[in-house]
């Protein structure tokens, strides 16, 4: 009698998620906007708590900018766009920018 090998397949085929890559919202900061409206903005739009918002504004506002949080790039631009909109229809020069992780 002959013996048969049963060679198994020793490939496995691995999936990888893809995740779509992050951009961060920035906040700029500028000598007109008030503080308070930073923080209302901040709260309204990026669904922060008030001392979450004070301590984004006031890095801000000592450093010249700071980084708000990552979103895929379409939300991002969104909420950056939204941001900025509220400080222009009530006259201010409030500005939110994005730019990729890394
Ligand atoms: N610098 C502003 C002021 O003194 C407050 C401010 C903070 C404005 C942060 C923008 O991103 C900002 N009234």
């Amino acid at each position: 009698m002959t013996s048969k090998t049963i060679v198994k397949p020793r490939t496995k085929v691995r999936t990888k998620t893809q995740r779509p890559p992050l951009y961060k919202v920035i906040l700029l900061n500028d000598d007109y906007t008030p503080r308070e409206f930073v923080v209302k903005v901040l709260e309204a739009v990026f669904r922060m708590s008030e001392s979450q918002a004070y301590r984004v504004m006031i890095t801000a506002h000592m450093r010249g900018a700071c980084v708000i949080a990552v979103f895929a790039r379409d939300v991002a631009e969104t909420k950056a766009k939204e941001a900025t909109e509220l400080g222009k229809q009530n006259g201010y020069p409030l500005y939110f920018t994005t730019e990729p992780e890394q």
